[in-house]
């Protein structure tokens, strides 16, 4: 195996025996057969859907393939087998549909296209040929692999809108034509620069999308004061993204006397009005996902994981730990798809949590949150007062992930030092950094605005572009915000790809770089965008503060 796709890659390279999320070396090989297939699948998809001949279920099968393969999703084995003998088969139905048609199949395929095979053991010996390595040139690797972890992120978002509904054709066909052309050695450096930046337009798209998705269907997040203590029932935790999932795990707890409680990336579910609802949802429970396996024991309910970010589970709560969608682990029970129109059955879920003791309490108190774009709308005026009179001097973007790596100790450290007229703009699990901490106010709007989850930087840009008309600026980039973001998986990637294409500049990443970034493209970062990494603390707010 070779995977670099996180922040965590091993020594700053990449994990070459075991990844330090504890892929095991076979799972990350499938994973990169299955992209490898998708590729072929895309060449030929391209083609019939000029035509009108594509399969009804092809959009669905790439957009969730790529986010099987996102950091922490997905451990199971058996899943990716069978997942890559779906895709040779989809791959070769749209090739029979072409020729059935009289279609001209093309004569340079790739061998994305053309290789098949249908047995684990297959699969197993073809898949470490083909994985990141196989592009000789480091640069136009970096470019290829940045591409299509941008492409990662971008699918998870759109997969979480086709759950409520809400799909947009145009994207599944862009990463169609994105996966194409990392197959294609003709491309340019610069060629794939400029791809790397349609791909942020795509996420701009797309979590503009999910954000229509999410809050026309459950309504505007609002402020919020989420109880981070427990109750006396048992309960289930649910943690990742898929908001479908929180709703239909609502309804079908109501009166069986079993409450719900979030965890780390679901935690905004409790800003939405469809949400509060109900009674029986009593707050957040824990921190940020790499925290689960002390957070998941004292919970001692059972466990709903809708997406990544999965901890290989210790054996006190595996076979309490549920899975669905997109995620997956070897041994833990996985809730399957919903029927067409119908909702998923979680019911071995709520069953047992009834046998189950009530959490042990870890926190007591309060959090606020809420403020996506709508909510910051409504205090436009105040914010906007607040800059005019100096109280707010500079707004900072802290979004992204949390990680457990100690050098994370910097963002609560540079939250805590900043001086006390700024004000903190965070979405994603970055947040439980600084969210527990007493940062206060400045004249009743909190120092630390949290709009969400990782997708709902989407709202962090539109408040930006708000702003930059409220104070009729011609460039996003005059405005009085500093951007210091912090990144662990494929989302943050596409979420970072989206602020460059919308324009922002000078965005500071940590806690280290990508190891996926080559030196070169590296630079081409640095020069263009002013993409930079973190210092020490101190230095870092001198700097931005100038
Ligand atoms: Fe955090 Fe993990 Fe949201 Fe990432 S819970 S690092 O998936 O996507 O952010
Ligand atoms: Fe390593 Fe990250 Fe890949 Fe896991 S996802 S194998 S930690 S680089």
């Amino acid at each position: 195996m070779f995977c670099y796709q996180c922040q965590e890659a091993s020594k700053g390279v990449g994990c070459t025996i075991r990844g330090v999320c504890g892929k095991p070396d076979d799972v990350a090989n499938l994973q990169d057969l299955l992209i490898f297939v998708l590729k072929g699948i895309s060449r030929f998809d391209l083609i019939a859907r000029e035509k009108g001949l594509s399969p009804k279920r092809t959009d669905r099968f790439i957009v969730e393939s790529l986010f099987t393969t996102i950091t922490n999703a997905n451990f199971d084995k058996a899943a990716f087998v069978k997942r890559i003998q779906d895709a040779l088969a989809l791959r070769e139905e749209i090739k029979a549909a072409l020729v059935a048609n009289g279609v001209e199949i093309p004569a340079d395929l790739h061998e994305s296209a053309t290789w098949t095979a249908s047995t684990e053991a297959e699969f197993d010996a073809k898949a470490p040929s083909i994985g990141v390595l196989s592009t000789e040139n480091e640069d136009v690797r970096s470019l290829r692999e940045l591409i299509i972890y941008g492409l990662k992120g971008m699918a998870a978002y759109a997969e979480h809108a086709m759950n409520l509904g809400y799909e947009d054709l145009t994207i599944a066909a862009f990463a169609e034509e994105a996966l194409v052309a990392t197959t294609n050695d003709a491309l340019t450096a610069d060629e794939l620069v400029a791809l790397v930046l349609k791909t942020g337009e795509y996420g701009v798209n797309v979590m503009a999308l999910l954000d229509k998705a999410n809050t026309s269907t459950y309504g505007n997040p609002e402020i919020t004061k989420v109880n981070i203590g427990v109750g006396k029932n048992p309960g289930i935790l649910i943690s990742g993204h898929d908001l479908r999932d929180m709703e239909e795990l609502l309804k079908q707890t109501e009166g069986t006397g079993v409450d719900v409680y979030t965890h780390s990336e679901m935690l905004p579910a409790n800003y939405y009005p469809k949400f509060k609802a109900y009674k029986h949802f009593v707050g957040n429970y824990g921190n940020a996902w790499w925290k689960q396996n002390e957070e998941f024991e004292s919970f001692n309910g059972p466990i709903l994981m809708t997406t990544n970010c999965i901890v290989p589970p210790k054996d006190s709560y595996k076979h309490k730990l549920f899975t669905t969608g997109a995620a997956g682990f070897p041994g833990c029970p996985h809730i399957a798809d919903r029927p067409e129109g119908g909702a998923k059955d979680f019911s071995a879920v709520i069953e047992m949590a009834k046998t189950c003791a009530a959490p042990v309490e870890i926190e007591t108190g309060e959090i606020v949150g809420g403020f996506a774009h709508a909510q910051v709308f409504a205090l436009a005026d105040k914010v906007v007062d607040a800059v005019k009179s100096g109280a707010i001097k500079k707004f900072f973007v802290m979004a992204g992930c949390d990680g457990r790596m100690k050098d994370r100790d910097y963002y609560t450290e540079f939250a805590k030092a900043l001086p006390n007229d700024t004000v903190i703009l965070t979405a994603g699990c970055a947040k439980y950094r600084y969210n527990k901490l007493p940062l206060g106010d400045i004249g009743g709007i909190p120092r630390v605005l949290d709009a969400g989850q990782c997708n709902d930087s989407y709202s962090l840009a539109v408040i930006a572009l708000k702003l930059k008309e409220v104070f009729e600026l011609n460039d996003i980039n005059d405005l009085p915000i500093a951007y210091n973001i912090a990144w662990y998986e494929q989302k943050a990637v596409i979420v970072l790809l989206a602020l460059l294409y919308l324009g922002v500049k000078n965005i500071h990443l940590g806690p280290t770089l990508p190891a996926f970034l080559s030196p070169n493209v590296a630079n081409v970062l640095v020069n263009t965008f002013g993409i930079a990494g973190v210092g020490s603390v101190e230095d870092d707010i001198k700097l931005f503060m100038a």
